[in-house]
């Protein structure tokens, strides 16, 4: 099949798995065109499988917002057109779903299967919104598949976009040999980390995060166990954080290191991955650190359980409270067997329920009914 992949090219994880899916459907012999404002984060290059089309954006003194959504849909109906492309599969519904639909209406007579993939806050928290309401639901109606990432976001979109079309879910997926169990000790020293247990944290700094409930937690257990924390990723919240370590004295027990391509790497090198947020439809880089073997402590709130099962593959907290998982959390860095066991457990969850290959298989099923 010949597939125009829509995504946003950041470090988040709807990126990362749209770059993914491209990346395993090229290796099962599919076209892939990528169309977006940059190349994806994890997309290192082109070869005979993958090309990457860029779309450019006018600036012009009466936009105060450049159009990107049109910039998207002519470049999409432009690279279908050239490309003869079978699908777009688009990556987040804001805007891509609507540019998608804008594309197929200058196609015409010749469209092209749509399938939509729904992330999370595309629906929790941005596509509810009044502004963004009515377009959000008539471009997932539009779509010819939609796939939510979790049973979680599959029930939101049916309840606060009032979503008839049947939605399939699909979960996300994880490389288990970019992610595995191997620890590089250089890295190790490279990144500052000493012999402490180290607590890790990765997002993308915003809200939803609870950013500032891991730092209270790291607080509450630094001294006690002599623990590091390591936080990787970058967003609004990353100086408020880093303040509030300030005001509780850890700042000198956190390590900040920004965003990073090698999260593979650099999460075997952690005894907890911690995921406090308020909403998350799956939680990837809970999937990512269980399939290196580390436990994960989070809220039990959204996807997550369905990810990351409580007592098993890590400890899920009731929402919002930070005295529980202060609690876990030490429970688990005094029990390293304990820990072991867990994180053994989502190492076999994540290669048997989570793998490339099997959700890959997954998409293309829904591909070929959308073309059938
Ligand atoms: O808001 C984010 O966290 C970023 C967003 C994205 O588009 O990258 O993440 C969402 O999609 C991920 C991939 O499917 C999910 O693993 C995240 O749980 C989801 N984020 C939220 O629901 C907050």
């Amino acid at each position: 099949m010949r597939i125009g992949i829509t995504c946003y090219p950041s470090a988040g994880g709807s990126g990362v798995i749209a770059t993914e899916l491209g990346r395993s459907l090229a290796g099962r012999g599919h076209d892939i065109h990528f169309i977006s404002y940059s190349r994806p984060f994890r997309l290192p290059r082109e070869d005979d499988h993958i090309r990457f089309h860029k779309v450019k954006t006018v600036t012009y003194p009466l936009f105060k917002y450049p159009p990107y959504s049109l910039a998207l849909a002519v470049r999409m109906a432009e690279v279908a057109r050239r490309e003869k492309l079978d699908l777009f599969h688009v990556h987040y519904a804001i805007p891509h779903a609507t540019s998608a639909l804008l594309a197929n209406m200058i196609l015409e007579p010749h469209r092209v299967g749509v399938v939509t993939t729904l992330h999370g806050t595309d629906i929790t928290l941005v596509g509810s919104d009044e502004s963004f309401f009515e377009i959000t639901k008539l471009s997932i109606e539009r779509s010819d598949a939609v796939t939510a990432v979790s049973d979680f976001l599959a029930r939101e979109t049916q309840e606060k976009l009032a979503v008839k079309h049947p939605i399939d879910v699909i979960p996300n997926f994880v490389d288990s040999q970019m992610f595995d169990t191997k620890v590089n000790p250089d890295l190790r020293a490279e990144i500052g980390i000493d012999d402490g247990p180290v607590l890790m944290h990765i997002s993308n700094f915003r809200k939803v995060k609870n950013v500032k409930d891991v730092i209270q937690l790291f607080a509450a257990v630094q001294e006690s166990t002599g623990a590091q924390l390591v936080l990787v990723g970058d967003g609004p919240e990353r100086i408020p954080s880093r303040i509030l370590a300030e005001e509780l004295g850890v700042l000198d027990r956190i390590l900040f290191l920004g965003n990073r391509v090698e999260v593979g790497q650099i999460l075997p090198l952690a005894d907890l991955l911690l995921l406090p947020s308020t909403v998350e439809s799956f939680g990837l880089v809970a999937l990512e650190a269980m399939a290196c073997g580390i436990p994960v402590v989070g809220y039990d709130g959204g996807g997550l359980p369905e990810v990351v099962r409580h007592g098993t593959d890590g400890m899920l907290a009731p929402l919002g409270s930070v005295e529980r998982m202060i609690e876990m959390t030490l429970e688990l860095l005094q029990n390293p067997e304990k820990r072991k066991m867990m994180g053994s457990a989502a190492r076999e969850r994540a290669l048997s329920e989570f793998a490339t290959e099997s959700i890959t298989a997954r998409y293309e099923a829904v591909y070929e009914r959308v073309l059938r």
